[in-house]
């Protein structure tokens, strides 16, 4: 009983050390991942850097009317911009090597905004992908017209490079546009995929 009490007494004591001690260094971790990140994401703001590296431009720049549809992503209005996918990228999700980078057209020129991680969701799939402790959106369709939808796949963005008012991890960005830009793609948010589904989706 007194073994009992003490060790309870020492949860209790321990619970509250991780509370004050080891969440704020997890928080601090995770910002200074961020930074190391956008470091190293910073040679690809000349776009052209990226292409030799095989992100290779989608073309489109996509965006978002802020409409809702039943069963569907929401996305709030806003754009993603111009998706370069590099598909020599892949396994799990490295938070330092994200698979796709993300550009606005600003005048005549490519900003670099955004990253993103893109992941296939296959019969390995086990759980919801997580990094910087965020869990990815998903599983979702394919975004047509530029990604078949049957390429069911989970995402998360990170707005490394461009604030984004709704939050760093958002999947759109109200303050980018896709204005003036000949090859602008209105899309419609994606339709989720849910988990009944997804077991028929991967065998
Ligand atoms: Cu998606």
């Amino acid at each position: 009983m007194k073994f009992a009490k003490s060790a309870c007494a020492f949860a209790a004591v321990f619970a509250l050390a991780s509370i004050t001690a080891f969440r704020p260094a997890a928080a601090q971790d995770q910002k200074e991942q961020i930074d190391a990140l956008r470091k190293a994401m910073e040679k690809y703001q000349d776009y052209k850097v990226a292409v030799r590296d095989l992100y290779l431009s989608t073309v489109g720049c996509i965006h978002y009317s802020g409409e809702k549809i039943p069963d569907h992503m929401v996305y709030a209005k806003g754009a993603m911009g111009v998706h370069f996918v590099n598909l020599t990228v892949k396994g799990p999700p490295d938070p330092m090597k994200p698979n796709v980078l993300i550009y606005e057209p600003v005048g005549k020129n490519l900003k670099l905004v955004a990253v993103e991680w893109l992941v296939p969701l296959t019969p390995d799939t086990k759980e919801v992908p997580t990094l910087f402790g965020q869990k990815f959106m998903g599983p979702m369709e394919g975004h047509e017209p530029l990604i078949p939808k049957e390429f069911v796949h989970y995402d998360l963005h990170a707005w490394l490079f461009k604030d984004n008012p709704l939050g760093m991890f958002e999947a759109t960005n109200p303050k980018v546009n896709c204005k003036g830009y000949a090859q602008a793609i209105l899309e419609k948010p994606t339709r989720m995929v849910h988990a009944h589904e997804k077991a028929a989706s991967t065998k």
